[in-house]
């Protein structure tokens, strides 16, 4: 093989089929289309553009029962047959051939001639911990919660109970588009202005992702607006306008404040055994390629549950070295309290950021309390106590206990 290519790794679930022929197929399906039937001469000229097939792995052990034989089969694409975006590689390793029976996509690896196209999140892990100036522990998120008819002032105070309780970051709910009463601009002023008093307050920096939404040719105005009003953080639902939007919106000068990136609909795409695309590909690779400062998914232990070893695997392809881009921020998130900080902090480690809706508002004694208890359980586990050792002499956290308990498995 000479050139450059970029690999496509699926799972094909077949009884019977000739999986090295359903290879070959995709191989060349996918790329020129057809390949014996062509004369000599332009064989040569199409060689280039021809898909390789890398590998083919069978997994029928003995006994397998009906519909569960599969194989692994991983295709090798000439990059001179794409342009440098993840749609076109997208379309061409799993358009079609994602309608073609049962197939996920379960990895890519693209080449360095085309991950040199995409700048990749502008701030990345270390650059979010440097604008806030926090260092040394996992960040905490509160996401806001109620937020459909409320005016400008209800949402401020809500910004503001959020802020004292000494969360890193605040998010906009991932449903809150423009609307009259609470436009961008506004909102973006109004929020600032509280972050600005609770800092006064708390002594710490806040960063809130305003929801970026409009249609998609509005975005980056959209963006440059709430920037302009004084946004410092822009939350973004990647997956309904898709990743090439987040790629233009990263790779834009202009905007420069870090992104998190939204899971809304990953659940059309990730989950099914038999289709669609990986939960470490799509929530971690491609979001990280796009240029996500942090991605959002469900975790292992709340409310809307992803398998512990695809979480760590995401985890692991938003933080691994081996992509140029600089490492995303993993937000494992849904139905998270501060009884699962030491599960949270055990499974991923110091670059996590703990996430929390209910988690924080849902907190007896208010919002503020609410961060307070998240605060308390982080430090509790960096101290190395159990989170009933810290909350002897830490109010906000015992509360917490006695509302959701705390989960050790
Ligand atoms: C996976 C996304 C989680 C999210 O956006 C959200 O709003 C969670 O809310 P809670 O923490 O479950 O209340």
């Amino acid at each position: 093989m000479t050139g450059s290519y970029s690999n496509a790794t699926y799972r094909l679930y077949d009884d019977n089929a000739d999986f090295q022929k359903k290879a070959q197929g995709i191989a060349v399906g996918l790329t020129v289309g057809s390949w014996t039937e062509l004369p000599e001469a332009a064989k040569e000229q199409m060689q280039k553009h021809l898909g390789q097939v890398v590998s083919v792995e069978v997994h029928e052990p003995e006994g397998v029962q009906p519909g569960e034989r599969y194989a692994d089969i991983t295709i090798a694409y000439p990059d001179v047959n794409f342009s440098r975006d993840i749609p076109a590689f997208l379309v061409t390793a799993f358009g079609k051939l994602s309608m073609d029976g049962k197939i996920k996509l379960l990895d890519i690896a693209p080449s360095a001639d085309f991950l040199s196209a995409f700048p990749g999140p502008k701030f990345g892990v270390q650059g979010v911990r440097d604008l806030l100036g926090v260092h040394d522990r996992p960040l905490v998120m509160s996401i806001f919660k109620s937020v459909i008819g409320h005016d400008i002032t209800n949402l401020r105070e809500q910004f503001l109970q959020q802020a004292l309780g000494g969360v890193d970051l605040i998010k906009d709910d991932e449903i809150l588009f423009e609307n009259p009463l609470t436009p961008l601009e506004e909102r973006v002023k109004a929020c600032m202005s509280a972050a600005r008093e609770a800092e006064q307050i708390t002594g710490q920096k806040l960063l809130y992702f305003t929801n970026l939404t409009g249609s998609t040719f509005q975005l980056k105005a959209n963006a440059k607006r709430a920037i302009a009003a004084g946004a410092n953080g822009l939350l973004f639902n990647v997956l309904a306008y898709g990743f090439d939007a987040l790629a233009e919106l990263a790779a834009d000068p202009e905007i420069n404040v870090p992104i998190a990136a939204h899971p809304a609909m990953a659940g059309a795409l990730y989950p099914s055994l038999h289709h669609g695309i990986s939960a470490p590909l799509l929530l971690g690779k491609l979001m990280r390629i796009a240029g996500a400062d942090l991605s959002l998914f469900p975790s292992p232990y709340g409310s809307v549950v992803m398998p512990r070893d695809e979480n760590l695997a995401v985890m692991e392809a938003l933080l691994t070295p081996s992509l140029p881009q600089k490492p995303s921020f993993p937000v494992p998130s849904a139905g998270i309290h501060p009884g699962l900080v030491p599960l949270i902090m055990g499974d991923f480690g110091p670059e996590v950021v703990v996430n929390a809706g209910g988690g924080v508002h849902g907190h007896p004694g208010g919002s503020a309390d609410g961060g307070r208890a998240f605060r308390q359980a982080v430090d509790a586990v960096k101290a190395g106590l159990t989170l009933e050792q810290y909350a002897t002499d830490h109010e906000q956290l015992r509360i917490a206990i006695e509302r959701w308990g705390v989960r050790t498995s």
